[in-house]
């Protein structure tokens, strides 16, 4: 059982003692890092001035285009041989993020998702099915090495083939799943017609993708479990960052491991708690890739209340992005990249449209792309090949399947100011 008592239910004062040892920890991680170096040489700051939480305030933010211009390792703290894993995630360009663990984050990782299954009630009487992404999104191999660490029969079952998850779900006796909000609607809606009794399950795990209260009260009803909603993002190593307990009133964050600010995403004014802003993190422990002060872009807020069951401070559901990152089944997208790949494809031009809709509880993007002057001769139904490149250049870089309509040159809206090219009509759920 990861139950961490000592841990879990530190006094503010204790706690603070440990966080300043851990970020000087971390400072000393961080001078490994050129990008750190620099940034602590243009600032003119001494590693030695960062000694209090305090002192924080001294050391500019990092955002995700800073990860990027490190690719792919300019941001590990350690040689490689010390890197046990590496994770990606979508960045703002074609380059995906690169995310690098040593023995001893995924001792830690591992250790703080035990103790948040431990936290909603999972132990070793549990069966747990895993449905997410095994490959390098952090959520599969994240929750896998966490469900084992707290000894939880654990079936690290994947995406797709719902008929064989459902049937996993029946036979193994399952207790317990962890997939996406819009892949939770879609498996209920599937064990329906297939008239198959998912009655084993009490516990629901359900994140990487902002949800609402209407969706939670869907799952718990069509799946008859209890749903948890899971926050985390790969470069705080992953899943497990953020987790509700059994009040379902906000989510638990660690204190002992990240660092929290909440600051307005326009000024970079740090918020207090109970206004809504930009969530802003330090990891205190991380090893192969220390961060200082991350911009997450994921809009939170610090909550005022106490929560009943004796953890810290709570973070509010988060309600959006601070960017244009769109979530779309779990995944993660930047506009910028769509841009990119469209603009390597000289078979269609500069105008495209991106729509994103939820049919059938599943996220599903459309992209309208004009095809170029020069490659248009009357019939749209000669380009099949070009509208085939698309889909696979597309699905190469965003790892995502899209529909794509080619359309004649000169049909799409033009802007006079920002271009507005993305429509989101997924609504408020
Ligand atoms: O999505 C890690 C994860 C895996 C979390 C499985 C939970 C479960 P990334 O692919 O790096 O990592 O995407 C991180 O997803 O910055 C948020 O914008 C969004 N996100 C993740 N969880 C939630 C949530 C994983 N519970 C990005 N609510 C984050 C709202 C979420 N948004």
């Amino acid at each position: 059982m990861f139950w961490d008592e000592a841990i879990e239910t530190i006094k503010p004062a204790e706690l603070r003692i440990l966080q300043e040892k851990r970020l000087r920890e971390t400072i000393t991680r961080c001078m490994k890092v050129g990008f750190y170096q620099e940034m602590f040489r243009r600032e003119g700051i001494n590693p030695s001035d960062i000694r209090t939480l305090d002192d924080l305030k001294k050391i500019p933010f990092t955002r995700k285009s800073d990860l990027r211009e490190g690719y792919p390792f300019g941001f590990m703290a350690v040689p490689l041989q010390e890197v046990v894993r590496i994770h990606t995630t979508s960045g703002t360009t074609g380059k995906p993020t690169v995310v690098g663990y040593t023995k001893g984050d995924i001792e830690n990782w591992s250790g703080l998702i035990a103790r948040n299954l431990t936290m909603i009630g999972l132990t070793n009487q549990d069966v747990f099915q895993n449905m997410v992404n095994m490959g390098m999104f952090t959520g599969g191999l994240g929750f896998h090495y966490g469900s084992e660490k707290a000894g939880i029969t654990t079936l690290p079952a994947g995406t797709g083939n719902t008929k064989r998850q459902i049937e996993m779900i029946h036979d193994f006796g399952v207790t317990a799943i962890h997939c996406t909000p819009s892949y939770g609607l879609h498996l209920a809606e599937a064990a329906t017609e297939m008239k198959m009794d998912l009655s084993s399950l009490r516990i629901g795990i359900f994140g990487a993708e902002p949800w609402s209260e209407k969706t939670r009260n869907e799952l718990q009803k069509k799946l008859g479990v209890e749903a948890f909603d899971s926050y985390g993002m790969s470069e705080l190593y992953g899943p497990g960052v953020a987790f509700e307990c059994p009040e379902h009133k906000g989510l638990h964050i660690w204190h002992d491991s990240y660092l929290v600010e909440i600051i307005d995403p326009v000024s970079g004014k740090t918020l207090g708690p109970g206004e809504r802003g930009e969530l802003v993190v330090t990891p205190l422990v991380k090893e192969a890739m220390p961060l200082l002060r991350y911009r997450t872009g994921d809009i939170t807020m610090i909550m005022e209340d106490a929560c009943p069951c004796g953890r810290g401070p709570k973070l509010a559901r988060f309600t959006g992005r601070s960017d244009d990152m769109l979530v779309i089944r779990g995944i993660n997208v930047f506009p910028s990249q769509i841009e990119h790949v469209l603009l390597a494809i000289p078979e269609v031009g500069n105008h495209y449209m991106v729509y994103v809709d939820r049919i059938n509880h599943m996220d599903e993007m459309t992209i309208e792309v004009e095809v170029s002057r020069d490659n248009f001769h009357g019939e749209l139904a000669d380009l099949k090949k070009v509208q085939n490149k698309v889909i696979k250049s597309l699905r190469d870089v965003l790892e995502l399947r899209t529909t794509v309509h080619l359309v004649e040159p000169g049909t799409l809206p033009r802007f006079e100011g920002k271009a507005k090219r993305v429509v989101d009509r997924r609504g408020a759920d």
